[in-house]
């Protein structure tokens, strides 16, 4: 048997066995995510474990216009929302004391002029509690809210549709949030990492001889 054919055939027992795939929004890839609360950016069903979205909002300089950034996902069923984490945020102005704003609500937007139907809404930033060597806990910070009026919430999220608004007014903040989600019920072991593992070993044993 071939090397190429080899590779074909390990490649083909991969793709389904492989890991979960992650899902991610970059704004230097992925564009800009959406200002507009009404018309959020999609991104879809988050997908098990981590999926980050990294990007620039607030005001260049200060004083330029004002990027909001508003994006729409779902949790499946069977799985919760158990982790919002800020692990990366920078001021443009090298300031540390920032504080952005945040908000969330059920469905497929937001209102951002009028607080009362968000699920929740806080402040968050590189010191707001505290950027320790893992990350910052944003979805504490929203179970611990609404800080500006709202329906609250006591977390992980629940299965459902959300929409979710970052802003800054007085600086441009560059960031990176992960958002974490986790099955409700314990999953079966996977019995295929086990089956690529034996049948890498066997075709790697039928090559060397
Ligand atoms: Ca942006
Ligand atoms: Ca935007």
């Amino acid at each position: 048997m071939s090397i190429s054919r080899i590779l074909c055939l390990l490649a083909a027992l991969a793709l389904p066995l492989g890991t979960a795939r992650a899902l991610t929004w970059n704004e230097t890839l992925n564009g800009d995510l959406s200002g507009d609360g009404s018309s959020p950016t999609l991104l879809g069903t988050l997908d098990p474990g981590t999926n980050t979205i990294s990007g620039t909002m607030g005001s260049l300089g200060g004083t330029g216009p004002l990027d909001a950034d508003i994006w729409n996902f779902t949790i499946a069923s069977g799985y919760a929302l158990t982790g919002i984490n800020l692990t990366a945020y920078s001021a443009q102005s090298g300031s540390t004391s920032n504080e952005s704003f945040m908000a969330i609500a059920t469905g497929g937007s937001i209102n951002t002029s009028d607080p009362s139907n968000h699920l929740s809404n806080a402040l968050w930033g590189y010191a707001t509690d505290g950027f320790g060597n893992t990350y910052n806990d944003l979805l504490a910070l929203l179970d611990g809210g609404p800080e500006f009026g709202g329906i609250g919430f006591d977390g992980p999220l629940p299965a459902g549709n959300y929409t979710f608004w970052i802003q800054e007014g007085a600086d441009q903040i560059s960031y990176t949030i992960d958002f974490v989600t986790t099955p409700t019920a314990p999953v079966p072991e996977p019995g295929g990492a086990l089956l690529l593992g034996t049948a890498g070993l066997w075709l790697l044993r039928r090559r060397r001889r």
